[in-house]
């Protein structure tokens, strides 16, 4: 699929969409954002698809957020409406069935730290910035920030960072339990595949499963959650993964999993 401010790419079941517009460091701009929802539309298409990354193209950026000069220009209404558009994006981003994993390789402010804490998890570049800055613009994270960042990191933490506007380094976001792994910017993406790949690996009605499972887990308390984990381990017996993972693991050998229901 081509498009002019996103590189879209599957192989070997492993989606990338890359936001590409590297003379703006990527920024967010309204048609990017109506791309990404033909990716979107894709990805929950395409049944082949096990896992996405989502990186940013050139040397120094992921996103470096909304695109400041479409911002500027926005009467009251229309940023709202913009906000909202963002925002059930990044909520289709997070709720697609499949991990989605972020490569942050550079600045990833506003904008660019909100799309990328819709993802399943982070892997970072030592290069990497992170931050909520728009408080400098006399604004506030418009894409879902003040509530992701909240309940990932605690409402303190986040009220320090939105407050402060203060940018924040890949080691720094790796302690407050926003990334998972902090690599060198040369192996940022080989690991990132790595770990895509060991994940297209298991049984893709599993990993569907223990997404929504633990999705479902946030929102809900513990007994509840733990009966929807009841219901989801039931009908992961009913996939054909399941019948060769157990097979598998009883006759010693390597489990090939189709990513199928028994008919
Ligand atoms: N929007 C538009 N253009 C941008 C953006 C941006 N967010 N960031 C960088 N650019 C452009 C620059 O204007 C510059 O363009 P040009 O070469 O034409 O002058 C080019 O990218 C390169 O940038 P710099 O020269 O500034 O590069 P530096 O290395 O000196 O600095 C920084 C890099 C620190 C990343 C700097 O560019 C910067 O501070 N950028 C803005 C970061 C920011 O404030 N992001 C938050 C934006 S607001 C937001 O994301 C809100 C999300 C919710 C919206 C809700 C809808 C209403």
């Amino acid at each position: 699929m081509a498009f002019e401010n996103l590189i879209f790419e599957i192989e070997n079941r492993i989606a990338t969409l890359k936001f590409n517009r590297p003379k703006a460091l990527n920024a967010l701009n309204q048609a990017l954002l109506e791309e990404f929802g033909t990716v979107l539309d894709e990805v929950e298409k395409n049944q082949e698809i096990r896992v996405l990354i989502l990186t940013g193209a050139g040397e120094k950026a992921f996103v470096a957020g909304a695109d400041i000069s479409e911002l500027a220009k926005m009467n009251p209404l229309l940023a709202k409406r913009f906000a909202t558009k963002g925002q059930k994006l990044f909520s289709r981003l997070e709720s697609l069935p499949i991990p989605v994993i972020a490569a942050v390789n550079g600045f990833a402010l506003g904008g660019g730290t909100e799309v990328a804490l819709a993802c399943d998890f982070i892997y970072a570049s030592e290069k990497a910035v992170f931050g909520l800055p728009e408080i400098t613009l006399g604004l506030i994270p418009g894409f879902g920030g003040t509530q992701r960042l909240a309940r990932l990191v605690g409402t303190n933490m986040a009220k320090e960072l939105v407050f402060t506007g203060r940018t924040f380094s890949a080691k720094d976001a790796q302690s407050y339990g926003i990334v998972n792994k902090v690599c060198t910017p040369d192996s940022l993406m080989e690991e990132v595949m790595k770990t895509a790949m060991a994940i297209a690996a298991k049984g893709a009605v599993s990993v569907r499963a223990a997404k929504e499972a633990i999705g479902c887990g946030k929102d809900v308390d513990l007994e509840t959650g733990c009966r929807f984990e009841a219901d989801a381990f039931g009908l992961c017996m009913a996939s054909k993964d399941a019948a060769e993972g157990t097979s598998a693991f009883l006759e010693k050998r390597k489990a090939d999993f189709k990513g199928s229901f028994e008919e």
